[in-house]
Protein backbone atom coordinates (compact mmCIF):
# COMPACT_ATOMS: atom_id res chain seq x y z
CA UNK A 1 0.00 0.00 0.00
CA UNK A 2 2.96 2.15 0.77
CA UNK A 3 3.83 1.51 -2.33
CA UNK A 4 1.27 2.17 -4.28
CA UNK A 5 1.29 5.63 -2.97
CA UNK A 6 4.28 6.65 -3.63
CA UNK A 7 4.17 5.51 -6.97
CA UNK A 8 0.41 7.75 -7.09
CA UNK A 9 2.79 10.70 -5.14
CA UNK A 10 5.37 10.60 -7.96
CA UNK A 11 3.09 10.36 -11.27
CA UNK A 12 0.68 13.06 -10.08
CA UNK A 13 4.09 15.03 -9.20
CA UNK A 14 5.09 14.56 -12.69
CA UNK A 15 1.45 14.97 -14.25
CA UNK A 16 1.04 18.33 -12.00
CA UNK A 17 4.41 19.45 -13.24
CA UNK A 18 4.03 19.01 -17.20
CA UNK A 19 0.29 20.29 -17.33
CA UNK A 20 -0.23 23.07 -19.35
CA UNK A 21 -3.27 25.26 -18.46
CA UNK A 22 -6.09 24.75 -15.89
CA UNK A 23 -8.44 22.06 -17.57
CA UNK A 24 -5.59 19.61 -17.51
CA UNK A 25 -4.92 20.84 -13.61
CA UNK A 26 -8.93 20.05 -12.77
CA UNK A 27 -8.41 16.74 -14.82
CA UNK A 28 -5.80 15.50 -12.83
CA UNK A 29 -7.18 16.82 -9.83
CA UNK A 30 -10.28 14.98 -10.13
CA UNK A 31 -7.87 11.79 -11.77
CA UNK A 32 -6.26 12.07 -8.13
CA UNK A 33 -8.17 13.54 -5.45
CA UNK A 34 -11.98 13.15 -6.87
CA UNK A 35 -14.53 10.59 -5.43
CA UNK A 36 -13.38 8.02 -7.91
CA UNK A 37 -9.67 9.06 -7.83
CA UNK A 38 -6.48 7.12 -7.24
CA UNK A 39 -5.81 8.63 -4.05
CA UNK A 40 -9.09 8.54 -2.97
CA UNK A 41 -9.16 4.86 -3.51
CA UNK A 42 -6.48 4.06 -1.38
CA UNK A 43 -7.75 6.27 1.43
CA UNK A 44 -11.22 3.79 0.98
CA UNK A 45 -8.68 0.52 1.44
CA UNK A 46 -7.40 1.54 4.95
CA UNK A 47 -10.40 -0.31 6.23
CA UNK A 48 -8.52 -3.27 5.11
CA UNK A 49 -5.87 -2.51 7.62
CA UNK A 50 -5.46 -3.71 10.74
CA UNK A 51 -5.94 -1.23 13.32
CA UNK A 52 -2.48 -1.42 14.60
CA UNK A 53 -1.49 0.37 10.90
CA UNK A 54 -4.55 2.51 10.21
CA UNK A 55 -2.76 5.49 12.18
CA UNK A 56 0.94 5.62 10.27
CA UNK A 57 -0.86 4.76 7.07
CA UNK A 58 -3.46 7.20 7.58
CA UNK A 59 -0.90 10.07 8.40
CA UNK A 60 0.90 9.33 5.16
CA UNK A 61 -1.89 9.07 2.95
CA UNK A 62 -3.29 12.79 4.54
CA UNK A 63 0.00 13.85 3.93
CA UNK A 64 0.02 12.38 0.52
CA UNK A 65 -3.28 14.44 -0.22
CA UNK A 66 -2.17 17.53 1.53
CA UNK A 67 0.67 17.74 -0.56
CA UNK A 68 -0.83 16.93 -3.87
CA UNK A 69 -3.66 19.84 -2.81
CA UNK A 70 -0.88 22.66 -1.99
CA UNK A 71 0.83 21.50 -5.57
CA UNK A 72 -2.58 21.94 -7.50
CA UNK A 73 -2.67 25.23 -6.00
CA UNK A 74 0.93 26.50 -6.79
CA UNK A 75 0.39 25.39 -10.33
CA UNK A 76 -3.06 27.11 -10.90
CA UNK A 77 -1.75 30.18 -9.24
CA UNK A 78 1.68 30.24 -11.51
CA UNK A 79 -0.53 29.67 -14.68
CA UNK A 80 -2.81 32.31 -13.68
CA UNK A 81 0.41 35.38 -13.30
CA UNK A 82 1.89 33.99 -16.10
CA UNK A 83 -1.40 34.34 -17.98
CA UNK A 84 -1.60 37.89 -16.26
CA UNK A 85 1.90 38.81 -17.49
CA UNK A 86 1.30 37.54 -21.18
CA UNK A 87 -1.72 40.03 -21.00
CA UNK A 88 0.05 43.16 -19.65
CA UNK A 89 2.71 42.29 -22.05
CA UNK A 90 0.06 42.21 -25.22
CA UNK A 91 -1.72 45.54 -23.67
CA UNK A 92 1.74 47.62 -23.56
CA UNK A 93 0.99 51.42 -24.51
CA UNK A 94 3.29 53.29 -25.81
CA UNK A 95 3.19 56.71 -23.94
CA UNK A 96 5.81 58.50 -26.28
CA UNK A 97 3.18 57.62 -29.02
CA UNK A 98 1.78 61.07 -30.23
CA UNK A 99 -1.64 62.22 -28.22
CA UNK A 100 -4.58 61.84 -30.67
CA UNK A 101 -5.58 65.46 -31.44
CA UNK A 102 -8.66 66.68 -29.90
CA UNK A 103 -10.18 69.42 -32.12
CA UNK A 104 -11.96 72.05 -30.87
CA UNK A 105 -14.29 74.82 -32.17
CA UNK A 106 -13.68 78.93 -31.76
CA UNK A 107 -15.32 81.93 -32.64
CA UNK A 108 -15.26 83.60 -36.31
CA UNK A 109 -13.11 86.51 -36.59
CA UNK A 110 -16.14 88.69 -36.96
CA UNK A 111 -17.71 87.61 -33.61
CA UNK A 112 -14.37 88.01 -31.78
CA UNK A 113 -14.68 91.80 -32.41
CA UNK A 114 -18.44 92.09 -32.42
CA UNK A 115 -18.07 90.59 -28.73
CA UNK A 116 -15.50 93.37 -28.00
CA UNK A 117 -17.62 95.83 -29.48
CA UNK A 118 -21.00 95.16 -27.15
CA UNK A 119 -18.69 94.60 -23.93
CA UNK A 120 -17.54 98.38 -24.79
CA UNK A 121 -20.74 100.01 -25.18
CA UNK A 122 -22.54 97.34 -22.07
CA UNK A 123 -20.05 99.11 -20.26
CA UNK A 124 -21.31 102.35 -20.91
CA UNK A 125 -24.84 101.55 -20.52
CA UNK A 126 -26.37 99.93 -23.76
CA UNK A 127 -28.28 97.29 -23.69
CA UNK A 128 -28.12 94.80 -26.59
CA UNK A 129 -31.31 94.47 -29.33
CA UNK A 130 -32.24 92.33 -31.85
CA UNK A 131 -34.63 92.77 -35.01
CA UNK A 132 -35.09 90.43 -38.33
CA UNK A 133 -32.80 90.40 -41.31
CA UNK A 134 -36.31 91.14 -43.81
CA UNK A 135 -38.01 93.83 -43.21
CA UNK A 136 -40.65 95.83 -44.29
CA UNK A 137 -40.28 98.95 -46.53
CA UNK A 138 -41.32 101.15 -44.12
CA UNK A 139 -39.21 100.25 -40.97
CA UNK A 140 -36.45 100.02 -43.25
CA UNK A 141 -37.19 103.17 -45.42
CA UNK A 142 -40.19 105.11 -44.95
CA UNK A 143 -39.48 105.68 -40.60
CA UNK A 144 -36.13 106.45 -41.24
CA UNK A 145 -37.13 109.62 -43.29
CA UNK A 146 -36.10 107.89 -46.55
CA UNK A 147 -39.68 108.05 -48.65
CA UNK A 148 -40.19 105.97 -52.23
CA UNK A 149 -38.72 108.75 -54.31
CA UNK A 150 -35.80 109.63 -52.35
CA UNK A 151 -32.48 109.22 -53.97
CA UNK A 152 -30.22 107.63 -50.67
CA UNK A 153 -32.87 104.60 -52.09
CA UNK A 154 -29.85 104.61 -55.03
CA UNK A 155 -27.14 104.33 -52.85
CA UNK A 156 -29.05 101.56 -50.27
CA UNK A 157 -30.36 99.30 -53.17
CA UNK A 158 -31.30 96.16 -51.62
CA UNK A 159 -32.50 92.12 -52.16
CA UNK A 160 -36.55 92.43 -52.54
CA UNK A 161 -38.76 89.12 -51.07
CA UNK A 162 -42.02 90.72 -51.94
CA UNK A 163 -43.62 94.16 -52.83
CA UNK A 164 -42.87 95.54 -49.84
CA UNK A 165 -40.58 93.22 -48.03
CA UNK A 166 -36.88 93.32 -48.33
CA UNK A 167 -33.63 92.33 -46.73
CA UNK A 168 -32.48 94.90 -44.60
CA UNK A 169 -30.31 97.07 -45.68
CA UNK A 170 -28.95 98.38 -41.90
CA UNK A 171 -30.29 97.33 -38.39
CA UNK A 172 -31.43 100.58 -37.55
CA UNK A 173 -35.42 98.88 -38.04
CA UNK A 174 -34.81 97.03 -35.08
CA UNK A 175 -34.01 100.81 -33.17
CA UNK A 176 -37.38 102.78 -34.71
CA UNK A 177 -38.45 99.21 -32.82
CA UNK A 178 -37.42 100.54 -29.69
CA UNK A 179 -38.10 103.97 -30.19
CA UNK A 180 -42.15 102.43 -30.20
CA UNK A 181 -41.49 100.10 -27.81
CA UNK A 182 -39.54 101.75 -25.05
CA UNK A 183 -39.69 105.46 -23.68
CA UNK A 184 -36.82 107.65 -23.29
CA UNK A 185 -34.09 107.37 -22.02
CA UNK A 186 -33.39 104.62 -24.39
CA UNK A 187 -29.08 103.51 -24.74
CA UNK A 188 -29.87 100.29 -27.07
CA UNK A 189 -27.05 98.71 -29.65
CA UNK A 190 -28.03 96.32 -32.19
CA UNK A 191 -25.29 94.18 -34.22
CA UNK A 192 -26.37 92.20 -36.61
CA UNK A 193 -25.98 91.15 -40.44
CA UNK A 194 -27.57 93.56 -42.81
CA UNK A 195 -27.73 93.34 -47.15
CA UNK A 196 -27.06 95.38 -50.17
CA UNK A 197 -27.17 94.45 -54.01
CA UNK A 198 -23.54 95.38 -54.33
CA UNK A 199 -20.83 94.00 -56.94
CA UNK A 200 -18.40 91.43 -54.91
CA UNK A 201 -15.12 92.28 -54.64
CA UNK A 202 -12.19 92.92 -52.25
CA UNK A 203 -14.13 95.80 -50.00
CA UNK A 204 -17.56 94.86 -50.93
CA UNK A 205 -19.54 91.98 -49.92
CA UNK A 206 -23.95 92.20 -50.40
CA UNK A 207 -23.83 90.70 -47.04
CA UNK A 208 -21.88 92.32 -44.33
CA UNK A 209 -22.22 93.20 -40.93
CA UNK A 210 -23.08 96.31 -38.94
CA UNK A 211 -23.15 97.57 -35.32
CA UNK A 212 -25.86 100.46 -34.68
CA UNK A 213 -26.37 102.35 -31.79
CA UNK A 214 -29.19 104.98 -30.38
CA UNK A 215 -28.90 107.35 -27.31
CA UNK A 216 -32.44 109.49 -27.04
CA UNK A 217 -33.23 111.46 -24.12
CA UNK A 218 -33.78 115.09 -22.86
CA UNK A 219 -30.97 117.30 -23.42
CA UNK A 220 -28.85 114.78 -25.79
CA UNK A 221 -26.30 116.82 -27.70
CA UNK A 222 -23.18 116.51 -30.19
CA UNK A 223 -20.93 116.65 -26.94
CA UNK A 224 -22.66 112.99 -26.01
CA UNK A 225 -22.12 111.29 -29.49
CA UNK A 226 -18.66 112.83 -29.48
CA UNK A 227 -18.10 111.37 -25.88
CA UNK A 228 -19.18 107.87 -26.66
CA UNK A 229 -17.86 107.08 -30.04
CA UNK A 230 -14.14 108.94 -29.08
CA UNK A 231 -14.44 106.61 -26.29
CA UNK A 232 -15.35 103.57 -28.42
CA UNK A 233 -12.43 104.31 -30.55
CA UNK A 234 -9.91 104.53 -27.87
CA UNK A 235 -10.96 101.03 -26.69
CA UNK A 236 -11.11 99.26 -29.84
CA UNK A 237 -7.89 101.17 -31.31
CA UNK A 238 -6.04 101.89 -28.42
CA UNK A 239 -6.03 105.30 -25.86
CA UNK A 240 -3.36 107.03 -28.49
CA UNK A 241 -5.87 107.16 -31.21
CA UNK A 242 -6.88 110.07 -32.83
CA UNK A 243 -10.60 110.40 -33.61
CA UNK A 244 -12.24 112.90 -36.29
CA UNK A 245 -15.46 113.75 -37.22
CA UNK A 246 -16.24 115.46 -40.54
CA UNK A 247 -19.71 116.57 -41.57
CA UNK A 248 -21.67 113.87 -43.73
CA UNK A 249 -25.35 113.34 -44.54
CA UNK A 250 -27.43 111.14 -44.04
CA UNK A 251 -31.61 111.10 -44.59
CA UNK A 252 -31.93 109.92 -40.93
CA UNK A 253 -29.63 112.41 -39.04
CA UNK A 254 -29.31 116.07 -38.96
CA UNK A 255 -26.39 117.02 -38.32
CA UNK A 256 -24.53 113.93 -39.63
CA UNK A 257 -20.84 113.13 -39.53
CA UNK A 258 -18.02 110.59 -40.98
CA UNK A 259 -15.86 109.15 -38.13
CA UNK A 260 -12.11 108.01 -38.98
CA UNK A 261 -9.39 106.93 -36.73
CA UNK A 262 -5.68 107.26 -37.11
CA UNK A 263 -4.27 104.69 -38.79
CA UNK A 264 -3.05 102.43 -36.49
CA UNK A 265 -0.48 100.24 -38.77
CA UNK A 266 1.85 104.02 -39.63
CA UNK A 267 0.84 106.27 -36.51
CA UNK A 268 -1.15 108.67 -39.54
CA UNK A 269 2.14 108.84 -41.54
CA UNK A 270 0.30 107.74 -44.74
CA UNK A 271 0.53 104.01 -45.44
CA UNK A 272 -0.73 100.62 -47.57
CA UNK A 273 -3.31 100.35 -45.18
CA UNK A 274 -4.89 104.01 -45.08
CA UNK A 275 -4.12 104.18 -48.90
CA UNK A 276 -1.99 107.01 -47.59
CA UNK A 277 -4.04 109.20 -45.97
CA UNK A 278 -3.24 108.67 -42.20
CA UNK A 279 -7.07 108.13 -41.45
CA UNK A 280 -9.73 105.26 -41.76
CA UNK A 281 -13.28 105.88 -41.88
CA UNK A 282 -14.83 103.43 -39.18
CA UNK A 283 -18.18 104.79 -38.74
CA UNK A 284 -21.35 107.34 -39.53
CA UNK A 285 -23.30 109.20 -37.08
CA UNK A 286 -25.57 112.24 -36.35
CA UNK A 287 -28.38 113.70 -34.16
CA UNK A 288 -31.96 111.53 -34.56
CA UNK A 289 -33.64 113.48 -37.70
CA UNK A 290 -36.72 115.02 -35.76
CA UNK A 291 -39.17 112.84 -38.45
CA UNK A 292 -37.66 109.90 -37.41
CA UNK A 293 -38.74 110.63 -33.64
CA UNK A 294 -41.99 111.57 -34.38
CA UNK A 295 -42.69 108.45 -36.91
CA UNK A 296 -42.02 106.58 -33.82
CA UNK A 297 -43.87 108.93 -31.59
CA UNK A 298 -41.49 110.72 -29.34
CA UNK A 299 -41.54 114.50 -29.07
CA UNK A 300 -38.68 115.89 -30.75
CA UNK A 301 -39.44 119.22 -28.69
CA UNK A 302 -38.66 117.59 -25.74
CA UNK A 303 -36.42 114.30 -26.81
CA UNK A 304 -33.20 114.49 -28.81
CA UNK A 305 -30.76 111.83 -29.65
CA UNK A 306 -27.96 110.77 -31.53
CA UNK A 307 -27.20 107.41 -33.70
CA UNK A 308 -24.48 105.68 -35.31
CA UNK A 309 -23.71 103.19 -37.40
CA UNK A 310 -20.24 101.32 -37.28
CA UNK A 311 -18.74 98.58 -39.96
CA UNK A 312 -18.27 95.44 -38.22
CA UNK A 313 -16.36 93.75 -41.08
CA UNK A 314 -13.85 96.81 -41.48
CA UNK A 315 -12.78 96.75 -37.59
CA UNK A 316 -12.28 93.17 -38.01
CA UNK A 317 -10.27 93.43 -41.34
CA UNK A 318 -8.18 96.29 -39.92
CA UNK A 319 -7.67 94.81 -36.62
CA UNK A 320 -6.24 91.42 -38.09
CA UNK A 321 -4.74 92.77 -40.96
CA UNK A 322 -6.95 90.71 -43.91
CA UNK A 323 -7.04 92.48 -47.28
CA UNK A 324 -9.68 90.77 -48.94
CA UNK A 325 -13.25 91.18 -47.29
CA UNK A 326 -14.24 87.98 -48.89
CA UNK A 327 -12.36 85.63 -46.89
CA UNK A 328 -14.84 86.51 -43.86
CA UNK A 329 -17.13 84.74 -46.18
CA UNK A 330 -15.40 81.81 -47.77
CA UNK A 331 -14.82 79.91 -44.25
CA UNK A 332 -11.86 78.02 -45.60
CA UNK A 333 -11.01 76.18 -42.40
CA UNK A 334 -7.34 77.13 -43.40
CA UNK A 335 -8.11 80.81 -42.64
CA UNK A 336 -10.21 80.52 -39.98
CA UNK A 337 -8.18 78.71 -37.89
CA UNK A 338 -5.85 81.46 -37.12
CA UNK A 339 -8.20 83.04 -34.92
C1 LIG B 1 -25.66 105.17 -39.55
C2 LIG B 1 -25.27 106.51 -39.59
C3 LIG B 1 -26.03 107.44 -38.91
C4 LIG B 1 -28.74 105.33 -37.47
C5 LIG B 1 -29.90 106.04 -37.33
C6 LIG B 1 -30.72 105.25 -36.59
C7 LIG B 1 -32.08 105.54 -36.14
F1 LIG B 1 -32.79 104.43 -36.08
F2 LIG B 1 -32.06 106.06 -34.95
F3 LIG B 1 -32.66 106.40 -36.96
N1 LIG B 1 -30.07 104.15 -36.32
N2 LIG B 1 -28.85 104.19 -36.86
C8 LIG B 1 -27.53 105.75 -38.20
C9 LIG B 1 -27.16 107.07 -38.22
C10 LIG B 1 -26.78 104.80 -38.84
O1 LIG B 1 -24.97 104.17 -40.17
C11 LIG B 1 -23.84 104.45 -40.89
Amino acid sequence: MKETLEKIKAAAESALNAAADESEIENLRVKYLGKKGELTAVLKQMGSLSPEERPAMGQLVNEAKQKLETLIADKKSRLKSKATELKLKAETIDITMPAKEIKTGGLHPLNHVVNDMIDIFQSMGFDVVDGPEVETDYYNFECLNVPADHPARDMQDTFYLAENLLLRTQTSAAQIRTMENRKPPIRVICPGRVFRADEVDATHSPVFHQLEGLVVDKGITMCDLKGVLEQFAHEIYGSDTKVRFRPSFFPFTEPSVEVDVSCSECGGKGCRVCKGAGWIEILGAGMVHPNVLRCCGIDPDVYSGFAFGIGIDRITTTRYKISDIRLLFENDKRFLEQF
